[in-house]
C-alpha cells in the first residue's frame, strides 16, 4: 500500500478541537516538527475567528520549539503530560492556560493502555525511514511511540530527510503485556535486545505522510562552571570511595544520568578519572558528554531512550554510523526507565535537585514550592529503584540569595526513603543507614553553604521531639524570608523559639 504524501496544513486541518495527540520522541530528539507548527498556525486562525481550539498533547518527555514551543505560544494546548521544559509552555502551565500532569516517564504508556487518559485520536510520528508494509524506522528518540501508534485512530508520519537511513537497527522496540499477563522484561545487561528494530503499524491507519528536514536544535553545553566542576569531582570521589570500599563491584555498575549542566559536568569528570573502570549506561538520555566518553572508550555501551545531543554532535554521529552502530540501543521509555530492569541491573542513579531538605527529601520540580519548572521526568523511576541513588545540586542559587538546602522542601518529589546520597559543591552527605537527625547533621555539615549552616542548626534545635524533629511553625522560614526580603539569609528562627 503506497502512502499518501500531504502537506503539514492538510494534516492539521484534520485535527479538531480537544483531539488527543500522542507524539513520538523523547526530549527534543524524535519529536515531530512540521505538523505541530501547522496545528499552532491553525489554532491562531481559529482564535482570531473567535473559536476555541486546543489539543491534548501526550509525548515521551519534553519536546522542542516546533511542538511545545509553537503550540504554547499559540495557547493551543489544553492538556499536557508527562514532561516539558520549554519556557513558553512552563508559563502556560503556571498561569493555568494549560492543564499539566507530570508523571513518572516509565508509567504514562501503560496508564494510557489502561484507559487512564482516554482515547488517542492521532499519533504524530517522526520517522527516518518507512516502507509500504507499514515498517517505520523511528528518529533519535523513542518515547512512548509504540503505544501511541497502537492506540491512535489515525497516524501521521513526518518523514525527516535530515535523518540517515542507517538509523535502522539502532532501536529496540518492545511493549510489555498488561497485567495480569505481564511477564518479566528479559533484559539482563544494558545491551540486551528484546524487541524489534522497526515499529510495525497498520498502514490503513496512516492518514498521511509529511516530509520534514531539520535536526532537533539541541544546544551544545557551555564549559562547566566552577560549581558544576566541584560537584562533578565530589561525585567521582564518592564513587571511587565506594569502589575501594567494595560496595560497588570492581567492574562497576551501569550509570544513569539526568539532564542539565551539572549532569554533563559529572560525566565529563568520570571520563577523566583513570581509577573509574570502563562502564555501561542504562539511562534515558545520552548527552554530548556520553558521546565523548564512547569515543574515548570509557563508556562501552549506552542503553537510552534518546540521543539528546547537540546538532553538531548529531552530525558527527551520523557521519560515523559504522563506529556508533553497536554502541547504543534506543528503547521506549517504559523500558529505558523500567523499575524492574533498573533494580535488576543495579543502576547507579544520578539526578539533579532544585532543593533538598535536611532530612533528605528532594524537590526536583517546583521553584519555591509553587511554580512548575520541568517535571519529575525519569528521576523517580531511577531514584526509587537504583542501586545507589544520588542527588546533586549547587549549595546555593541566585548568588547565595537562595539556599538549596532548606529546613523542609516546599514540594516533595523524592522522599528520604529513596535518596541515598546528597552532593553539592560543598561536599557529600551519605544518608545510608542514618536516622533522621543523623541525616540532618550530615547534610548541614557537608552540603549546606557555610552562610546557611548556622541558620539550619538553629532550625534543627527548634524541633521539640519526634523522630523527625521538624518545627512546623518555622519549616518554611527560608522560603518566606525569600518571598518577603529576597534573601533566605534573613530567616530569623529566634522569633519561633
Ligand atoms: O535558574 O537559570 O534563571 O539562574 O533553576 O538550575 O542549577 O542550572 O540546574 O539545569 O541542572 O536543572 C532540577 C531543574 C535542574 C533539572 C533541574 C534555578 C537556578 C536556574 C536551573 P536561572 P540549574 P539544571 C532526566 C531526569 C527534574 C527531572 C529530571 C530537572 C534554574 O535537572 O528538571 O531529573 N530535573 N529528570 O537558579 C529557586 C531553588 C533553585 C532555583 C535552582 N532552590 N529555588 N530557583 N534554581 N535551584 C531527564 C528526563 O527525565 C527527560
Amino acid at each position: 500500500m503506497a502512502f499518501n504524501f500531504i502537506t503539514p496544513e492538510e494534516a492539521a486541518a484534520q485535527i479538531n478541537h480537544l483531539d488527543s495527540i500522542g507524539t513520538s520522541g523523547f526530549t527534543a530528539p524524535g519529536s515531530p516538527k512540521v505538523i505541530p507548527e501547522a496545528i499552532a498556525a491553525k489554532a491562531l486562525k481559529e482564535h482570531e475567528a473567535g473559536r476555541e481550539y486546543k489539543v491534548n498533547i501526550f509525548s515521551g518527555a519534553s519536546t522542542n520549539q516546533h511542538l511545545d514551543g509553537a503550540l504554547a505560544r499559540a495557547n493551543a494546548i489544553n492538556m499536557r503530560a508527562p514532561y516539558q521544559n520549554t519556557p513558553d509552555l512552563r508559563q502556560r502551565i503556571n498561569s493555568h492556560d494549560t492543564h499539566y500532569f507530570d508523571r513518572h516517564l516509565s508509567e504514562l504508556a501503560q496508564e494510557a493502555r489502561y484507559g487512564f487518559i482516554g482515547k488517542i485520536d492521532y499519533a504524530i510520528i517522526e520517522a527516518s525511514d518507512i516502507n509500504d508494509d507499514g515498517e517505520i524506522v523511528l528518529g533519535t528518540g523513542a518515547g512512548n511511540t509504540p503505544t501511541w501508534a497502537m492506540m491512535a485512530d489515525k497516524i501521521f508520519i513526518e518523514l525527516n530527510e535530515a535523518l540517515p537511513k542507517e538509523l535502522r537497527g539502532m532501536h529496540d522496540l518492545y511493549m510489555p503485556a498488561d497485567p495480569p499477563y505481564r511477564r518479566e522484561i528479559p533484559i539482563y545487561s544494558p545491551s540486551d535486545r528484546i524487541g524489534s528494530p522497526v515499529l510495525r503499524i497498520d498502514p490503513r491507519k496512516v492518514a498521511g505522510v509529511v516530509r520534514s528536514n531539520a535536526l532537533d536544535g539541541v544546544k551544545p553545553f557551555t564549559e562547566p562552571d566552577e560549581v558544576s566542576k566541584q560537584i562533578g569531582s565530589n561525585v567521582v570521589n564518592f564513587l571511587l570511595g565506594e569502589l575501594h570500599a567494595g560496595r560497588l563491584p570492581k567492574d562497576f555498575l551501569p550509570l544513569q544520568s539526568g539532564v542539565g549542566n551539572v549532569a554533563n559536568a559529572v560525566l565529563n569528570d568520570l571520563g577523566l578519572a583513570n581509577d573509574i573502570p570502563t562502564f555501561e549506561m542504562y539511562t534515558e538520555v545520552v548527552q554530548d558528554s556520553v558521546i565523548n566518553l564512547i569515543k574515548q572508550g570509557k563508556c562501552r555501551f549506552a542503553s537510552t531512550c534518546s540521543l539528546t545531543i547537540s546538532d553538531d554532535m548529531m552530525r558527527e554521529v551520523f557521519s560515523n554510523m559504522d563506529f556508533f552502530h553497536d554502541k547504543f540501543v534506543i528503547r521506549p521509555s517504559e523500558i529505558s526507565n523500567n523499575p524492574e530492569v533498573i533494580r535488576r541491573l543495579g543502576v547507579i542513579a544520578m539526578n539533579t535537585a532544585l532543593e533538598a531538605d535536611i532530612f533528605g527529601a528532594v524537590n526536583s520540580t517546583h521553584v519555591l514550592g509553587t511554580r512548575m519548572m520541568n517535571g519529575i521526568g525519569g528521576s523517580g523511576d531511577f531514584t526509587r529503584n537504583g542501586y545507589i541513588s544520588i542527588f546533586s545540586c549547587p549549595s546555593v542559587s541566585k548568588g547565595g540569595l537562595i539556599s538549596n538546602i532548606v529546613p523542609m522542601v516546599a514540594h516533595a518529589d523524592h522522599s528520604e526513603h529513596s535518596v541515598d546520597i546528597l552532593i553539592t559543591d560543598q561536599g557529600v552527605a551519605d544518608l545510608r543507614a542514618k536516622d533522621p537527625v543523623q541525616k540532618a547533621e550530615t547534610i548541614i555539615e557537608n552540603c549546606a553553604h557555610p552562610d546557611y549552616r548556622p541558620l539550619l542548626r538553629d532550625y534543627l534545635r527548634l524541633g521539640k521531639g519526634g523522630q523527625t524533629p521538624h518545627a512546623l511553625q518555622a519549616a518554611f522560614a527560608f522560603h518566606t524570608a525569600f518571598a518577603e526580603t529576597g534573601d533566605m539569609r534573613n530567616a530569623d528562627f529566634s522569633r519561633f523559639a
